[in-house]
């Protein structure tokens, strides 16, 4: 459009090849976050994601997430990472706290360390939307690690 002719902007760039990627996967609800990391993984490997660059790390629960999350941030090796599990409703009087401070915990490591984190930490009434749910999640935290990475790359480079 012409008012925005002279305007640059940055495109999304999906492009995976060298960039490193962690993700930590809470075993929690095991079905889905397995279902979460297959479909996350073969997202960052059709981007061109080189399998040895993805390290998979499990914690307990959504609550761990972020701890480890942050560690790996710490280590400087990792352009960017993802966060997959379940918080369901049925499973818990806490849903609220969990998923809350999950997701808070997860986004605070982002923040602190500069290092983008996706957030794959599904919040469901029950496993089955959570299983209904987990394939496009995982893929979608993919993109985003990608994209996100590269922007940051783009930014640093300006
Ligand atoms: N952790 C999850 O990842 N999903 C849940 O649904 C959940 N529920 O239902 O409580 C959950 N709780 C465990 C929590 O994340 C911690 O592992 C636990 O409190 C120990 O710190």
């Amino acid at each position: 459009m012409a008012v925005r002719s002279n305007v640059e902007k940055l495109e999304p760039e999906l492009k995976g090849a060298g960039l490193r990627i962690g993700i930590v996967m809470s075993r929690f609800n095991p079905e889905v976050g397995e279902a979460l990391l297959g479909a996350c993984s073969a997202t960052l490997r059709k981007h061109g994601v080189a399998a040895s660059d993805i390290r998979v790390v499990t914690v307990p629960g959504a609550l761990e997430a972020p701890l480890a999350l942050q560690k790996m941030a710490n280590t400087g090796k990792y352009d960017a990472l993802i966060a997959l599990g379940a918080v369901i409703r049925g499973e818990t009087y806490h849903f609220e706290i969990v998923a809350n401070e999950s997701a808070g915990g997860i986004t605070t490591v982002a923040l602190d360390t500069g290092v983008p984190v996706a957030n794959g930490i599904l919040t469901t009434e029950n496993e089955e939307q959570a299983a209904a749910r987990a394939p496009q999640k995982g893929a979608d935290c993919a993109a985003a690690a990608i994209e996100m990475a590269n922007l940051l790359k783009k930014l640093d480079e300006e």
